[in-house]
């Protein structure tokens, strides 16, 4: 990272140009004064000292939910796992019987609040994943919420449906025909309501096959959507193999990630999301291939996993942390985790994760000695202003 201006990602002493929402120009405050003319209409800050940088995005979580998953915190504290957990009908299910008996109000008053919190945290774009409704009507209502979300605050919402989360009560031993009715009727009303930018499956041995997850990409490539995949996260299945050599954005978790799932992923530009929350919830102690990816040149990205179960952690700072010091992540590859890459990981990067010409003046300043300090100090920094589209939010 340098204290300059030369890598888009943060600056110091800045100056820009915005127009329509966009950055037109950016550069130093010192190349800026060589300019003897200036557009009429040009606003200046002066940042003093402070930091530019990109807004944050946390491009993998589960935001609208309803109920409450802390008994079951205290449970694993006592040594039941997360898997016995979800055996005995708790897990992901709990969380859905809550979900679907909330309204379309109550998942949106509780979304916002968390929305918010993360904004505070200088994140100016959430992806949001469906999967905690599983049935047509509740899956319509929660990404209704996504929508209503991103109308509401200064946050560019990008929404993915994952359907293929759990098999519901009603589907129980009845895996094929639950993923038929995704293909069949649930996905293509989605997509032809536009409420999904891109479909997500949980493939996993609790979750779905390499085979059911497959159909299920087929299906979403021929309605246009993006996928990505909740892959390698409790074992080794070369999902994220299937997934990259799909064409997926990315694949996330990836603790189990294999050399085979690597090299499609270099080879197809398939993002690598890692989710060191659910990692730290879960005390897991298989680490991802950190070093691989690197030697492959995968882009890495690092974001909460939001969710009531394995990573009820808002705070996309306390994630990088945890980026650096569990994963072993430099602060660098920690901030690029969270803005550049995370973009691309959504199929944004021409328009968010940098501060550059051409995208969004998505900006946050920040009053810090050093971008660092996001890393290693929580609870204490808050952003001086937020900018979204070249609108001041907040500050
Ligand atoms: N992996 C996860 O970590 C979340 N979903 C998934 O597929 C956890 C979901 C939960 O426990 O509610
Ligand atoms: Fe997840």
């Amino acid at each position: 990272m340098k204290n300059g201006i030369s890598d888009n990602s943060v600056f110091r002493h800045a100056a820009l140009l915005i127009e329509g929402g966009k950055i037109i120009w950016v550069g130093s405050m010192k190349e800026l004064s060589q300019y003897s003319v200036f557009p009429e209409n040009l606003i200046q800050y002066d940042c003093q000292g402070k930091w530019l940088m990109p807004g944050f995005i946390d491009c993998h979580t589960h935001l609208v939910f309803a109920g409450n998953r802390s008994n079951e915190f205290e449970k694993r504290l006592n040594g039941v796992s997360y898997q016995e957990i979800a055996e005995q009908g708790g897990g992901i299910l709990n969380t859905v019987n809550a979900t679907r008996a909330a309204s379309e109000e109550d998942l949106y008053q509780l979304a916002i609040r968390r929305a918010k919190a993360m904004l505070n945290n200088g994140v100016t774009t959430i992806e949001i994943k469906s999967g905690y409704g599983l049935d047509h009507e509740t899956e319509k209502r929660v990404l209704k919420v996504a929508k209503r979300i991103e109308a509401s605050l200064p946050i560019n919402i990008s929404k993915t449906y994952l359907g293929a989360h759990a098999i519901p009560p009603e589907f129980k031993g009845n895996a094929d025909a639950y993923v038929n009715k995704i293909c069949d009727e649930i996905m293509p009303d989605l997509a032809d309501a536009n409420f999904i930018d891109a479909v997500d499956v949980f493939c996993e041995n609790i979750g779905f096959t390499l085979a059911q997850t497959e159909k299920i990409f087929r299906r979403a490539k021929s309605l246009g959507l993006a996928i990505k995949g909740h892959t390698e996260q409790l074992s080794a299945m070369g999902g994220s193999e299937l997934a990259a050599n799909m064409g997926a954005m990315s694949v996330d978790h990836l603790e189990y990630l294999q050399a085979s799932d690597v090299k499609a992923m270099a080879k197809n530009d398939t993002v690598a999301t890692l989710l060191p929350g659910a990692f730290y919830y879960l005390k897991e102690t298989k680490l991802p291939p950190i070093n691989l990816l690197r030697e492959h040149q995968v882009p890495m990205a690092i974001a909460t996993d939001f969710n009531p179960g394995s990573s009820p952690i808002a705070s996309l700072p306390l994630i990088l942390n945890m980026a650096c010091t569990l994963f072993g992540l430099t602060v660098e590859e920690a901030l690029q985790g969270a803005t550049l890459n995370a973009a691309k990981a959504l199929g944004m990067q021409n328009q968010v994760g940098t501060l550059e010409a051409g995208k969004l003046a998505d900006i946050v300043c920040w009053d810090i000695s050093h971008p660092r300090d996001l890393v290693y100090e929580f609870g204490v920094i808050t952003p001086s202003w937020i900018m979204k589209k070249g609108d001041r939010v907040q500050g």
